[in-house]
């Protein structure tokens, strides 16, 4: 399987992350990409290529005009502030506050296009996160022009970025993106399977209304575990969407045994669906020894995972999403896609 990198996509090199009431290393870290990278080169899982530049089009078909702008502009604003450290934001326009007319204010625009104070913006991120999404979209590419599977190799990850928001340490939706250029390019239908540890409300919310893209998410109950808004199991879709959504929240502790059941109840969904393409937004973070989540995946269940994948038959683009466990990611990751080709 052939493996799509950009070294642009370590640009993005956040310091820190607001988290547990503290200021706290950052744990989205470029050493992720590169312990990934360094493993499918030493188990020779295939070929690693660049990305190809696919512009800003097909970010415009998911993103709205004006986040793609703010985003754009973001730290050129930011610095104008006399502001030169990573951005957080702080004041978002929950309940009783207005969303019209927009802030002028760099920190109101802050809180106007983002979910969290969780996900730091420095100066390189943007660039960092269009690698990440042309990364993506190679990925979606190579398949629709023969591949039987690929892997996009993005960082930063992209599942919890909504059409007008980021947050989750995501801030362009990489397979949002990858699905709509999938679908502007001849695909009728394509499915996103989601197997990160946490719910993929950006992916869910930019295909909620819609037939044409299943949205299928495997992950931590919202109720105990980010991004706590979304992802419960009542979430099915609206309008001409409705039944192509479905989520599978699971308690605190679900090992590889339970999930499989999850796993092949989803699998279900997919195999009545038919799907010209699968887009796996794979996420390591099910990983017992993730710092940061509450799943008890041991290494060896990330190749269960790509065993069952493969025996639906489809095209499959695999993504990265999160996976904190930063010494085990390479072997976890690789463990998929290996699982995955040798069936
Ligand atoms: C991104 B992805 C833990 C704070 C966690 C955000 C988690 C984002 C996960 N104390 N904050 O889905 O892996
Ligand atoms: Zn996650």
């Amino acid at each position: 399987m052939k493996t799509i990198f950009s070294q642009n996509q370590l640009k993005h090199a956040p310091e820190h992350e607001i988290s547990d009431g503290q200021l706290k290393p950052a744990v989205e870290i470029p050493e992720r990409a590169e312990i990934v990278l360094r493993t499918v080169q030493s188990r020779e899982l295939g070929e690693v290529v660049e990305p190809k530049d696919f512009g800003e089009r097909p970010l415009s078909r998911v993103h709205s005009p004006d986040y793609l702008a703010f985003m754009e502009s973001f730290w050129e604003r930011w610095t104008a502030a006399g502001r030169s450290s990573e951005a957080f934001p702080f004041v978002w326009p929950i309940r009783s506050l207005r969303e019209d007319p927009a802030p002028d204010h760099i920190d109101g625009l802050l809180g106007r296009y983002s979910m969290d104070a969780g996900t730091p913006i420095g100066p390189h991120t943007f660039e960092a996160a269009k690698a990440s999404a042309n990364t993506a979209l190679t990925a979606a590419e190579m398949v629709q022009q023969g591949e039987k599977a690929t892997f996009g190799l993005c960082r930063p990850p992209g599942h919890h970025a909504g059409r007008d928001f980021f947050g989750g340490y995501c801030f362009l939706n990489n397979a949002a993106i990858s699905a709509q250029w999938l679908r502007d390019h001849g695909a009728d239908r394509v499915a996103i399977l989601d197997v990160d540890y946490h719910h993929g409300n950006g992916t869910q919310s930019i295909f909620y209304d819609r037939s044409d893209v299943l949205f299928l998410s495997l992950h931590a109950d919202p109720k105990v575990e980010y991004p706590y808004f979304l992802g419960h199991e009542d979430e099915t879709g609206e309008n001409a969407g409705k039944g192509f959504t479905r989520n599978w929240p699971m308690p605190l502790g679900t090992n590889w045994r339970a999930y499989e059941e999850a796993l092949d109840d989803a699998c279900r969904w997919l195999l009545v669906y038919k799907p010209d393409y699968l887009i796996v937004s794979l996420g390591l973070d099910c990983f017992e020894k993730d710092p940061i989540s509450g799943f008890k995946f041991e290494s060896d269940d990330f190749i269960k995972l790509g065993r069952r994948l493969a025996l639906l038959g489809l095209p499959t683009i695999f993504l990265m999403e999160g996976g904190y466990a930063v010494d085990a990611l390479g072997t976890n990751c690789v463990n998929v896609l290996e699982g995955f080709e040798r069936g």
